[in-house]
C-alpha cells in the first residue's frame, strides 16, 4: 500500500494505525497544550498546534522558527515518545531514507472549517533530510504542487493512519490542506490530527 506521488514523495497507506499515537498526543498536550499561534502579521493561525522533541515550531510577531522551549510555559517541549520516533524512522526507511533522526515533531489539530494554505517548509536548518507526516482522524484533501509556486497542484485524500514521506526535490514542494469538512471519526471525534517529523537541525 505504497503510492509514489512525486519525486522522493511517497504515501504509505495505513502505516500508522497504532492507537498508542493518540495516547502519546494526549500525553504531550497535557504538558504543552494545543494553542492558536500568531502569524508575524498578528493574525491567529486556524490550526491549533503543539510540539514534542528537542525543538518545536513556533510562530509569533517575531516570525517563524524552531525553539527548544514552549513559549506558553517556558519549559522544554515534552520528550518525543519512543513510539513516535520509531514510527517516523521506519516510515522514512520504507520510503528509502535511512538514518532519519527527527529532533522536532509538530502536532497540528484541525477542526472542521480549518485549512492550511499553500506554503513551503523552509524554517529548518537544512533540507537534505525528509519530512515524515502522519494523518489521524478525519480525512483531509492534501494539495501537492512543485517547487515553483506556479507549478500545477495535485490533490490527494489523506486518511486516518496514512503516512507521507517527503524527500528529495519534493522536500521543498508547495503544499497545503483544504478546508476540513465536518464529520465524526471513531477515534478522534470531529478532529484531524497531523504529526510532522523533521530534522530541524538546530544544535
Ligand atoms: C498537515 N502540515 O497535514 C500538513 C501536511 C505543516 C504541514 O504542511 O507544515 O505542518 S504535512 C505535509 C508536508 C510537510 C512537509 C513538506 C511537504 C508536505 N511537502 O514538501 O510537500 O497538517
Ligand atoms: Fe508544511
Amino acid at each position: 500500500r505504497e503510492e509514489s506521488i512525486g519525486p522522493g514523495a511517497m504515501i504509505l497507506r495505513g502505516f500508522a494505525l497504532d492507537v498508542g499515537l493518540l495516547v502519546g498526543i494526549a500525553a504531550v498536550a497535557a504538558q504543552a497544550p494545543f494553542r492558536h499561534m500568531l502569524t508575524p502579521g498578528g493574525k491567529q493561525i486556524g490550526v491549533e498546534m503543539t510540539n514534542c522533541g528537542a525543538f518545536g515550531w513556533v510562530s509569533d510577531r517575531r516570525g517563524y522558527r524552531y525553539a527548544p522551549r514552549d513559549p506558553l510555559t517556558d519549559l522544554p517541549w515534552p520528550k518525543m515518545p519512543d513510539l513516535f520516533l520509531s514510527l517516523a524512522t521506519r516510515a522514512a526507511q520504507q520510503a528509502g531514507f535511512s538514518g532519519f533522526r527527527p529532533d522536532a515533531c509538530l502536532i497540528n489539530r484541525y477542526a472542521p472549517g480549518v485549512k492550511m494554505g499553500l506554503h513551503q517548509d523552509r524554517d529548518e536548518a537544512g533540507f537534505d533530510a525528509p519530512i515524515v507526516s502522519v494523518s489521524l482522524g478525519l480525512p483531509a484533501t492534501f494539495q501537492f504542487g512543485g517547487t515553483d509556486r506556479r507549478d500545477p497542484v495535485a490533490r490527494h485524500t489523506l486518511q486516518h493512519g496514512d503516512v507521507v514521506v517527503w524527500g528529495g526535490v519534493s522536500r521543498l514542494a508547495w503544499h497545503g490542506i483544504l478546508t476540513l469538512k465536518p464529520g465524526q471519526h471513531p477515534e478522534t471525534g470531529a478532529t484531524r490530527l497531523n504529526l510532522t517529523f523533521r530534522q530541524a537541525g538546530y544544535r
